[in-house]
């Protein structure tokens, strides 16, 4: 059984991974118009599905432990970017946001001596590390590319097939 502190916890952690979600569709419709961008589109959707993802193996996690997990309202996202370069600073910041709460999550779980719970975030510690690493790797390539066309049309190509593991 979940105590009120950890459902309360979850429940937060399920809103951010929502948000997660909505803000990588918003930058995957925003990339979708623009001229030449078809894998990094490829890879913002890609990315809100597995935000969504997250989102639901919380909902389960909580509601099988006797909690309710609560479907959250969402805020509309940032819908435009001034360059590509800047969304991916977002995405990167973002995850950085989401490994907090995870940390803090996993905190919680031993304060409250819920082994179960904290054997369940190992997951999501390890998988916020991969994304942490490609929305660096991502990050750095493109300071690299700077105003480059040719290195950007590299970078759109090269990501269809960037993967965490
Ligand atoms: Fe990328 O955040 Fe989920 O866990």
């Amino acid at each position: 059984m979940l105590s009120q502190k950890m459902k309360d916890a979850l429940n937060k952690q399920i809103l951010m991974e929502a948000q997660s979600s909505q803000a990588y569709l918003a930058m995957g419709s925003w990339s979708e118009i623009q001229p030449g961008l078809k894998g990094v589109t490829q890879f913002f959707y890609r990315h809100s599905d597995e935000e969504r993802m997250h989102m639901l193996k919380l909902i389960h996690y909580v509601n099988e432990r006797g909690g309710f997990a609560v479907i959250p309202a969402l805020a509309q996202p940032v819908l435009t970017f001034v360059s590509l370069k800047k969304a991916f600073e977002q995405l990167y910041e973002h995850e950085l946001k989401v490994s907090e709460s995870i940390n803090d999550l996993v905190e919680i779980a031993l304060g409250e001596k819920d082994y179960a719970t904290h054997n369940f975030l190992q997951w999501y510690v390890m998988e916020q590390m991969e994304e942490e690493r490609l929305a660096r790797d991502c990050n750095d390539k493109l300071e690299l590319i700077g105003d480059d066309k040719s290195g950007l049309y590299l970078f759109d190509r090269d990501i269809m097939t960037m993967d965490k593991a």
